[in-house]
């Protein structure tokens, strides 16, 4: 079956009006439109958003919605409440300031907070309505965080792309949303997620890693199943759209109206939509200090200030387009003359034949944002100029295309001295320089077009979910699960060997939280009350601790990952005797590194010890590992001693003593004819490769093993031990 692209943004990429009682659609040419046009050849397609539409009646609505298949889009309808509370309520007045650093801006609102959920709700419902086996779903951008990880809990092997068009913040901005838990793993629903750079990039995979516990290796994680793929995608223009237009006639008259009425040598050019972001103040300030300090350009040059309408319903937007008005009016007050208006400040949206011209035509293109994820203005301006003609580009570091648009001249745009002086030298910079560097600039955009942007990032997509694939490819079917049940019930003599923390409870944080439940406890009882049935408990922990959680169950143990072990009934013995005496060498290494890593801490074992991270700050805890394992490895190097890296411990013990060899030991001494041996990190991995080729081993969490089989979960194993109890039960009871 051919593969469907359906594209979920918050708004479709059409506006609706009515005028005099007839609905008329404007497709919307946006950059996110042309990017996935190339694709609705390509692929077949559909794109589901709200239609910035409030119908009158239900047969209006399906009017629109009739109207709309026809263009391949499924509207979205929102009521009006849902629009202030989820659109400019917590995507603009949540998501938007704190994404771009503005935490003075950000409202923590419950209210909104639901009606976030609730429309990503409905957003994920209508997917669901259309979603089809072999489609490709790509969601887009802040409003719509919670989705991927909707869709996800519903359609297990969906494969969704998720690309934020924002800036990612820093963990330390991130973590003061009261709902960031949720938003990560909403997020995290996707295969593939993408930023505008590999900073947002970086950003993101920290707060993975500190608020929901994911390590990546190569910008890789691995959640349940699944690979997830970070990445960056620089978003491009398109490029040919913004290089030839300026050539018609239609954009030529309208440069050549502009310059006779504005008279001066030089223009600079501001575009954006209104907003706190952009640094539209910062930008005047900066010009207005340059009309001070160089008086000899007044009347020579102009600033033609494009202000987008936007948000205008959000109070600090409309704070900002009366700083605006009050700002523009004092400089061209101050410096103005008769004849001349220093800046030439438009507040509406131009026709894109206007827009070219402006671009096209400027000498200096001024982009001061404090924070963007991209910055589509300063890329259009690049391209909008020719060969033949100047043009300079005075950038934002912050902007996101600052990373690509290296040659601008760069500002910080807190510094207004530093804007004065760039749009000094931008004015002074020689034709040949400005034509050498506006050349550089083109390849790059030419070449990472948005057709080649889009392009990117689902072939990656498709990889991605390839890799996942791969990982689970021992995962058990519920055929072999009957199979393996059916084996269990046959036998004669049957050995179980569970390994505990990660494969019957996931990993707690607390001492109190990794209790066994009562769930764990009854299925271990249930097992072990079974004829000819020998449960063994292989794990890590100290014997006291297995003994005071199972000692009243019929059940073996192996404690301290095989230096210990116990029959039922019997008392604990050691393979071997083991010697401790490297102990007094080894703790005040471990001291040491207590004392340089706030949280951590030694447990003392009879046989090891072991040094525990879990609740020390991410970034620290995985430093001083990697220091300390290094400095243990040239200590031990003579002791007949193992270091092992673990779940967040690095523990020391005797070389030799393993969870293998200990259960070998007690293979060694009946003749089984049914063994299963479950385990999840790579301590069990010995005990997978000791066992007999007939054992069944099985992987918990899936992870690279030589185990036979895996598993997703702890839940999952534990659900799979009670079907194997009940089952023998039910055969006993027939037979
Ligand atoms: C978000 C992120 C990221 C502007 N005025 C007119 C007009 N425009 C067009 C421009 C440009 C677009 O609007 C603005 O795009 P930006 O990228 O500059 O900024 P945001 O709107 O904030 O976009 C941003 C972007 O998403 C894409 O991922 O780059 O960082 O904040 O394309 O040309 N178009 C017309 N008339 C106007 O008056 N026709």
């Amino acid at each position: 079956m051919s593969k469907r692209l359906v594209i979920i943004s918050n708004r479709l990429p059409l506006s609706i009006n009515k005028r005099k009682g007839k609905l008329s659609y404007q497709p919307s040419s946006g950059g996110l439109a042309t990017g996935m046009s190339s694709f609705y050849q390509k692929y077949d397609s559909l794109w589901i958003g709200w239609p910035g539409y409030a119908p009158e009646s239900k047969t209006e609505q399906q009017d629109i919605t009739q109207e709309l298949a026809d263009k391949k889009m499924s509207p979205v309808f929102l009521s009006r409440r849902q629009v202030e509370l989820y659109y400019e309520g917590f995507s603009n007045k949540t998501i938007w300031p704190l994404f771009h650093y503005f935490s003075q801006y950000t409202l923590y609102d419950s209210k909104s907070w639901l009606a976030y959920k609730r429309v990503n709700q409905i957003f994920c419902d209508k997917v669901l309505e259309h979603i089809q086996p072999n489609d490709i779903l790509w969601v887009h951008d802040y409003h719509l965080l919670l989705l991927p990880g909707m869709i996800r809990e519903k359609t297990r092997d969906a494969l969704i792309g998720f690309f934020l068009h924002i800036p990612f913040p820093s963990y330390e901005l991130f973590r003061t949303l009261p709902w960031r838990q949720e938003i990560m793993n909403g997020i995290l629903g996707a295969d593939l997620i993408g930023f505008h750079t590999y900073d947002y990039v970086r950003h993101f995979l920290s707060s993975t890693s500190r608020i929901v516990g994911l390590e990546h290796s190569l910008a890789r994680l691995r959640h349940d199943d699944r690979v997830i793929k970070v990445d960056s995608f620089p978003m491009g223009i398109d490029y040919d759209k913004y290089h030839e237009t300026p050539k018609q006639d239609k954009v030529q008259k309208e440069i050549k109206k502009f310059k006779t009425r504005l008279k001066t040598e030089k223009i600079i050019l501001s575009i954006d939509r209104l907003d706190y972001s952009k640094g539209i103040p910062q930008r005047l300030e900066g010009y207005h200090q340059f009309l001070h300090d160089h008086p000899e350009y007044r009347e020579k040059i102009t600033l033609i200030m494009l202000v987008v309408p936007s948000r205008a319903r959000v109070e600090s937007y409309r704070k900002l387009k009366y700083q605006l008005d009050e700002l523009v009016g004092r400089i061209n007050g101050e410096h103005g003359t008769i004849g001349w208006t220093p800046i030439y400040y438009l507040y509406r949206s131009v026709p894109f034949h206007v827009l070219s011209a402006l671009y096209n035509m400027s000498d200096v293109g001024l982009v001061t944002p404090f924070r963007d994820g991209m910055n589509l203005v300063s890329k259009e301006f690049v391209a909008s100029k020719r060969s033949d003609k100047g043009g300079v580009l005075i950038l934002s570091e912050m902007a996101g295309s600052s990373h690509e648009l290296g040659e601008a001249i760069m500002i910080n745009p807190n510094n207004i001295a530093e804007i004065a002086h760039a749009i000094k030298t931008a004015l002074e910079i020689p034709l040949e320089e400005q034509k050498h560097t506006l050349e550089e600039m083109n390849l790059k955009l030419k070449r990472y077009s948005v057709k080649r942007w889009a392009e990117d990032f689902m072939e990656r997509l498709l990889q991605t979910h390839g890799l996942s694939e791969n990982l689970a490819s021992k995962k058990i079917t519920t055929r072999l699960r009957q199979f393996i049940s059916r084996k269990f019930n046959e036998s004669k003599k049957r050995v179980l060997i569970l390994d505990y923390d990660g494969t019957l409870v996931g990993y707690a944080r607390t001492p109190e939280k990794a209790k066994p439940t009562a769930q764990v406890r009854s299925v271990l009882k249930h097992l072990s009350q079974l004829p000819n049935c020998m449960v063994i408990i292989n794990s890590g922990r100290k014997r006291e601790t297995l003994q005071d959680w199972f000692g009243d169950l019929e059940v073996n143990f192996i404690a301290e990952h095989g230096a210990w072990l116990k029959r039922y009934q019997a008392e604990w013995f050691t393979i071997e005797s083991l010697n401790t005496a490297w102990k007094s060498e080894i703790m005040p290494i471990l001291e040491h590194y207590v004392m340089r890593t706030p949280g951590s801490f030694i447990e003392e074992k009879n046989y090891s010890l072991v040094w525990h991270y879990r609740k020390a700050n991410v970034g620290l805890g995985a430093l001083r590992a990697t220091e300390l394992m290094d400095s243990l490895k040239y200590m031990t190097a003579n002791l007949n001693l193992q270091v092992m890296e673990g779940n967040k411990v690095i523990e020391v013990k005797n070389a030799g003593v393993n969870k293998g060899r200990a259960a070998l030991r007690y293979l060694e001494e009946i003749s089984a004819d049914f063994i299963l041996a479950m385990g999840d990190d790579w301590t069990d991995e010995y005990m997978f490769r000791d066992m007999p080729n007939s054992a069944y081993t099985i992987k918990v969490g899936y992870h690279a093993t030589s185990a036979t089989y895996s598993m997703r979960s702890p839940q999952e194993a534990l659900a799979f031990l009670e079907d194997l109890s009940k089952s023998a039960l039910r055969d006993s009871d027939q037979s």
